[in-house]
């Protein structure tokens, strides 16, 4: 592809149409909730825009998020995308290793200074001058102080670059970080998720492509077209949980016929993402549909709080008539979504601060 190729032009040559490409730009639009003014924008923005250079750091991580992006629903233009994209640097991705690997960087680096876009998975380990984790000799830190300097944006994807993340769990040996307490005077978005859903991914960058800036993002600068609810918002077990109709185990009849699965574990009220409706693996489900409570991966601190099959409080369901029925009043109103998140949530991190204060 020449370098000064349109994305559009780039996707005829490879037969897909215009047609077809500008409705690629609705479903990102769509799936970003974007107002209808915006989605013939974004479709056009994305159609003209240039090839962008990407420069992708792996710091403390598993892979999971590069295993992630390349496991989605294939052959999409997604998957497309990335090819029109320029990943000029990419650990796992790219053929080249060692010194000619660093070559690449600091070529992309320089040619396109102040343009390129720095994506980062993994913490920063600051223990012991950083000694914990280093590529060529320079510990990670150097690496993202050199490389994000000239950047126009910095995408933290996947929790342990968002927030810390595993590494950053108790008792953190590296001294881990997230990118965010390193990086600053630069544009900065987090997609968090262990691992982010590839669609929170490419929307995002899909985004900045079209209109040169960030998606609006929420306190935790993640874009809110994708975690501006709790899972347990847009929940398809969700009348159950009203009803108070739950799994006491995962082999009991509420499981088998699908009840809220709150008093398992479900970390879907206080967690923020689109799993719920944008799902996995080219829409075909997610975890609470195959059984499983939410763990809550895409909130800071999750490894540390409290475990993964210990109920958040007691569900509205069980709080008796009237407390219950004023909830549901609540929701009526359209405010019950965020007032049992927010009573989940400061339920559930005072009954872990009193267990901290015993021990
Ligand atoms: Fe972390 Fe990603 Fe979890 Fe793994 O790169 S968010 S451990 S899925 O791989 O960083």
């Amino acid at each position: 592809m020449k370098p000064d190729d349109t994305l559009a032009g780039e996707m005829q040559r490879r037969g897909v149409s215009r047609r077809a490409f500008l409705k690629y730009g609705s479903y990102i639009a769509s799936l970003m909730a974007l107002p209808p003014s915006a989605v013939e924008a974004l479709a056009e923005g994305l159609a003209a825009a240039r090839r962008q250079s990407v420069i992708w750091l792996s710091f403390q991580e598993c892979t999971g998020c590069t295993e992630s992006l390349t496991r989605s629903y294939s052959p999409t233009l997604e998957n497309l995308i990335f090819d029109f994209i320029s990943l000029d640097y990419h650990e796992t991705l790219m053929a080249v290793s060692g010194e000619a690997a660093e070559e690449a960087r600091r070529a992309a680096m320089a040619a396109n200074k102040g343009k390129y876009i720095v994506v980062v998975d993994g913490s920063v380990p600051m223990k012991d001058g950083g000694v914990y984790a280093t590529i060529g000799g320079k510990t990670n830190h150097q690496i993202l102080e050199d490389t994000v300097k000239d950047a126009f944006a910095v995408v933290a994807v996947g929790t342990c670059a968002a927030f810390g993340g595993l590494p950053k769990a108790n008792p953190n040996p590296t001294g881990a970080v997230a990118i965010s307490t390193l990086v600053a005077g630069k544009p900065m978005i987090n997609i968090s998720g262990c691992p982010p859903i590839p669609e929170a991914m490419t929307g995002a960058l899909a985004y900045i492509l079209s209109f040169g800036k960030l998606p609006e993002l929420d306190h935790l600068s993640r874009p809110k077209a994708f975690f501006g609810e709790t899972i347990h918002d847009r929940c398809y077990r969700r009348p159950y949980y009203e009803r108070g109709e739950f799994a006491n185990a995962f082999d009991d009849a509420g499981a088998r016929q699908g009840h809220c699965l709150f008093k398992v574990g479900c970390k879907g009220p206080v967690t923020y993402n689109s799993c719920a409706t944008t799902k996995w693996n080219g829409g075909v489900s997610f975890p609470i549909q195959s059984g499983h409570g939410c763990l809550g991966c895409s909130e800071p601190e999750f490894w540390d709080q409290g475990g993964f099959y210990r109920p958040l409080s007691t569900p509205l369901g069980a709080m008796g008539p009237a407390l219950a029925g004023a909830a549901l009043a609540g929701a009526a109103l359209g405010v019950g979504a965020a007032l049992s998140a927010r009573s989940h949530q400061k339920h559930y991190l005072a009954s872990l601060d009193k267990e901290k204060e015993k021990e």
